[in-house]
């Protein structure tokens, strides 16, 4: 009987000394994936079974945002907390591109290593590495180490761009001095096969059907040339189970002191060629099976938490870096599979990656923090990637002032279950702007109807795929030269302009827009 008090005093201070840790962090990007994409969000022929955990342990948001329709910019404003429309050069950037967050500048890695985490980034970089003309067979500097991150396990543009090696904490992985690698975005290496000649397609492992006919590696065409570095090439296939084991280590690594994994997974981007164990596990061909593979690595990582004890204290949230897309280059059968399973990628919404519609940015987006989080709480509240690095030192026990100067909003009470921002600005890779409160959303007009045609002319492949019937694309292309404004309660999918009845709402969104802007637009990258 003695024992009792012992056992409550002992709760208790166990109690007390997970309180006085602060949370361990865990963000869990996709590539790609759309707000349709996971069972949790509706997706009838992709099983998710780890991720539909997580949204019935925690909160799933039915409007949560990346901040731009393509990758580099996305990330961009989740590690600094800025919108990157604000900044030239934050474009989808190619492999050899230079860093483009200087050293020095606030980060969501840097204000979390500063109260004490350890920081580690696993997966798709994307922001550039070294000032420029990068020597690969060298330590790299700057890299991921130099702007708040510990530890960092990465590729360092995307699959389909060299170089297709690993780069771990600045060094690549497994480099042979001998066979130096070299990579250029301007010309082939003599002995380079042409991939545009019907005799070199017809070898390819997976054919290409728009770019990707550069380099040849692991039988897929990428984006630019590279030479050498034959050891340190990554194999395709077993990339997924790679950055998962790294996750895991570091999380077992550092169990003993807080810690934020940055885990930057690969899937679903193309080339999607992924283990052989995921081929078939949806009708959708290699876009569904790759959805597959992330939920087994989002498994491994939570069952990392779980195995170390560590999950009670730990917010984890879900999100991807911008919306799906069917065929992104590669004749992978995205389009055709997708069809004929009727899967809605984007959920109810039109548009996808690329796009300035909803299927743009609006992702899916989960947030368990058990003891704060809601359980099994669907939350309409807005809530954007570029407001993590604010809330994510506001949980660490920081002071986020840094963030909030910038574009980060303080939106941890969502994570609560409270409300969110008020309004919020989406973008795409041109540079697009739009502004949405909780209800309306407002695009401004392209300008004139020979710009709009222009525009519409550019929205081939990728784009037309999730933009909806001919009829619908027909009116888009009518109507983007003027101010739009839609009703996403009750139109999702953007079908029908209210503007011209709505001028007051116009008005205040365009204001509330015009006010951001003259914040700045396009300014050069901060040095
Ligand atoms: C495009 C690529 C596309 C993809 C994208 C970046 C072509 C024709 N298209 O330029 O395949 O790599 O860039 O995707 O090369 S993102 O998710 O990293 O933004
Ligand atoms: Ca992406």
């Amino acid at each position: 009987m003695r024992l009792l008090p012992l056992i409550a005093l002992s709760c208790v201070l166990s109690v007390f000394a997970a309180e006085k840790r602060p949370p361990n962090i865990v963000l869990l990007y996709a590539d790609d994936i759309g707000w349709g994409d996971l069972g949790c969000y509706g997706a009838k022929v992709i099983p998710t079974p780890n991720l539909d955990r997580l949204a019935a342990q925690g909160t799933r948001f039915t409007s949560g945002y990346c901040t731009s329709a393509t990758c580099t910019p996305s990330r961009y404003s989740l590690l600094t907390g800025e919108y990157a429309w604000r900044r030239q050069g934050t474009g989808v950037l190619p492999g050899d591109a230079r860093l483009i967050i200087r050293p020095g500048r606030p980060t969501m890695a840097a204000s979390l290593a500063k109260l004490g985490y350890a920081t580690g980034v696993v997966g798709k970089w994307h922001l550039g590495l070294g000032s420029g003309d990068v020597d690969w067979n060298k330590k790299i500097d700057p890299s991921p180490n130099q702007i708040g991150f510990t530890y960092s396990f990465i590729m360092a543009a995307t699959g389909d761009r060299v170089p297709t090696v690993f780069v771990e904490d600045g060094g690549v992985v497994g480099l042979d001095p001998k066979d130096p690698i070299e990579i250029s975005y301007k010309r082939p290496y003599p002995g380079d096969p042409d991939l545009k000649t019907d005799a070199e397609r017809a070898k390819l492992k997976m054919d290409w059907s728009h770019g990707h006919n550069m380099a040849l590696v692991n039988g897929v065409g990428r984006i630019g040339w590279m030479k050498g570095g034959k050891a340190a090439v990554w194999n395709d296939e077993t990339m997924g189970d790679a950055f998962a084991d790294k996750a895991c280590g570091f999380i077992a690594k550092n169990k003993d002191k807080p810690f934020f994994l940055y885990y930057a997974s690969h899937e679903n981007h193309v080339p999607r060629v992924h283990h052989p164990r995921y081929a078939g596990r949806t009708p959708l061909g290699p876009r569904g099976d790759a959805v597959v593979a992330f939920d087994d690595q989002v498994g491994r990582i939570l069952a990392e938490l779980d195995k170390q004890g560590l999950a009670e204290n730990t917010l984890v949230i879900f999100t991807s870096d911008n919306g799906p897309v069917l065929d992104d280059g590669y004749k992978d059968q995205a389009v055709e599979r997708n069809k004929a399973a009727a899967h809605a990628p984007a959920g109810p919404f039109r548009g996808g990656k690329y796009s300035i519609l909803e299927g743009g940015t609006r992702v899916g987006f989960i947030a368990r923090w058990p003891g704060h989080t809601p359980v099994a709480k669907v939350s309409d509240a807005l809530i954007s990637q570029v407001d993590l690095p604010a809330v994510f030192t506001k949980v660490a026990g920081g002071d986020p002032a840094e963030f909030l100067k910038l574009d980060s909003v303080d939106s941890s009470a969502a994570l609560t279950g409270g409300l969110g921002r008020e309004t919020l600005i989406s973008s795409t890779q041109s540079n697009q702007v739009s502004i949405r409160d909780a209800r309306w959303k407002f695009i401004p007009g392209s300008g004139a109807p020979g710009k709009a045609k222009k525009i519409a002319a550019k929205a081939v492949g990728p784009l037309v795929d999730l933009l909806g019937s001919e009829a619908d694309l027909e009116r888009d292309r009518r109507e983007q030269a003027g101010p739009r404004l839609y009703d996403l309660l009750a139109d999702p999918a953007e079908r029908h302009n209210l503007a011209a009845a709505n001028p007051e709402v116009v008005a205040r969104l365009k204001a509330e827009l015009d006010a951001q802007k003259a914040k700045g637009v396009g300014q050069p990258l901060p040095q």
